[in-house]
């Protein structure tokens, strides 16, 4: 089972310029994901996009899914048994918790995520089963390939905010964007 959930938000701080690939490792290796997030102030059309988690062998597949807010993700259980999907929070926000019910073999539960932040999914028939979805503000992020590196195209130059998840834990640091430009992350934060 892997533990390590790894997500790097980058805030964008300042004017858009032009456009490059941001790119680089983020050393906790995967699942890890990279995400741009946009100031205060600056915000981008909700997605409308899909997404899906497999329940597939007593495990949520992918266990690191990174989306971009409204988008919709959709629960799919490929068991033969049936799971329940719920998640206690958003970002630690009780009153974003929802609890989907439960699903049997073949069915599909689905729900579009409008705010921003970390869920940690889970069934409450299964304790073991775990999976984690970053939500970000902005169209700008990736996860990173089984070797840890990721790379994000159509970045706008400028200064981000780099926001580090790694099991759980978060830490930040800055970057600039100038041109195509490389940036890697250690693991863990506090
Ligand atoms: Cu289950």
């Amino acid at each position: 089972m892997n533990r390590i959930c790894v997500s790097v938000i980058v805030i964008l701080l300042s004017s858009f310029a032009s456009a490059a690939k941001v790119s680089g490792t983020v050393k906790a290796g995967s699942p890890s994901a990279v995400v741009l997030e946009p100031v205060p102030g600056k915000s981008f059309p909700a997605s409308a996009q899909t997404a899906t988690i497999d329940q597939r062998a007593l495990k949520f597949t992918p266990s690191l899914l990174v989306i971009q807010q409204g988008t919709t993700v959709e629960f799919r259980n490929n068991d033969t048994v049936s799971h329940n999907i719920f998640w206690p929070s958003i970002s630690g926000n009780k009153k974003l918790g929802r609890n989907l019910g439960t699903a049997s073999n073949g069915q599909s539960q689905k729900f579009k995520f409008d705010t921003t932040g970390t869920v940690q999914i889970l069934c409450n028939i299964h304790p073991e089963m775990s999976a984690s979805i970053v939500i970000s503000p902005s169209p700008y992020f990736a996860q990173t390939d089984g070797a840890g590196n990721y790379s994000i195209g159509d970045v706008p130059d400028g200064e981000y905010k780099a926001t580090v998840w790694h099991g759980g834990k978060a830490a930040t640091q800055t970057i600039t964007v100038k041109g195509d430009t490389k940036a890697d992350f250690a693991a863990a934060g506090k």
